[in-house]
């Protein structure tokens, strides 16, 4: 039978790159993220394109009652997870920390560290019962060091390699593996998300740089999931050729 893939955020971005190269290399794949209506393209592209089952489940990762609603809620047939993506995410704002908006920081820390809390803590234990799992977390660049006005989201991916390395080390009697990716520059739809819409400023992200693309990343998170067992990509840092690190960037 396919193994099957549960991506958090696979309406968009990273999220949506991995669901497309996981689809397209067999797995069964889950689907989620807020917007019922992306959703739902994403589940017909998929089907349509990589013939391989969809399940779009439409859940905020910062509910923890709709998160658990809806994981004891899966179809029997929907329930051997192999591979976790935890990939929701989001940045907000780029203020320095003492001017910084309350709501944006609880927004991405309730997001990317709860959120991934939540997920793991209730998808893990069935891979422990079967002894069969992987949980890819897609962390960033950002959480190696603070980079001007991003201190809070910084701090969220901070969290995200410590709590995969804790998770590692607590699966290691396990065959259940633990990956901790960290992007550079990848350009999605996270920079219109951070500047609130602001598409001109967004765009000038990525100006005389050539970034990474979702599809950059998924290639490694497909790699990682698809390493022989006794293999365990703990953790990969992809830049694009010219970031050095979260505030080095060169551009033409
Ligand atoms: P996008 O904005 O393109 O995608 C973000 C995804 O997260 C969307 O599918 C969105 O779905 C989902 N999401 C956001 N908030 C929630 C929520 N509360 N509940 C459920 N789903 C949510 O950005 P990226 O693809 O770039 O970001 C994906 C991940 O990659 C994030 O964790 C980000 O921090 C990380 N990252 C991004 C980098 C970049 O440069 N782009 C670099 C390094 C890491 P919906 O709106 O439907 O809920
Ligand atoms: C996203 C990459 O450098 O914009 O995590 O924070 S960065």
């Amino acid at each position: 039978m396919a193994k099957t893939a549960l991506i958090t955020g696979a309406t968009s971005g990273i999220g949506a790159a991995c669901a497309r190269k996981f689809a397209g290399a067999g797995y069964r794949v889950i689907i989620t993220g807020r917007r019922e209506g992306q959703l739902a393209v994403m589940a017909e592209e998929l089907e349509r394109n990589y013939g391989v089952e969809v399940l779009p489940l439409c859940f905020d990762v910062r509910d923890r009652e709709a998160v658990k609603r809806t994981l004891d809620g899966l179809p029997a047939a929907w329930r051997d997870i192999d591979v976790l993506i935890n990939n929701a995410g989001l940045a907000l704002g780029l203020e320095p920390e003492y001017a910084g908006d309350f709501t944006d920081w609880e927004t991405m820390i309730d997001t990317n560290v709860k959120g991934l809390l939540y997920m793991t803590r209730l998808v893990v234990p069935g891979m422990v019962e079967r002894l069969r799992g992987h949980v890819i977390n897609i962390g960033s660049v950002a959480g190696d060091a603070a980079y001007a006005g991003g201190a809070v989201y910084c701090a969220t991916k901070a969290a995200v390699k410590i709590l995969s390395d804790g998770l590692r080390i607590d699966l290691a009697h396990t065959p259940v593996r633990v990956t901790n990716l960290k992007p550079g520059l990848v350009e999605t739809n996270f920079s219109n998300v951070r500047f609130h819409g602001d598409t001109e400023r967004a765009s000038n992200v990525y100006k005389g740089i050539q970034p990474l693309t979702g599809d950059d990343i998924a290639d490694v998170a497909l790699y990682a999931a698809q390493a022989p067992a006794h293999v365990q990509i703990a953790e990969v840092l992809i830049l694009a050729t010219h970031q050095a690190n979260g505030s080095t960037i060169c551009r033409q």
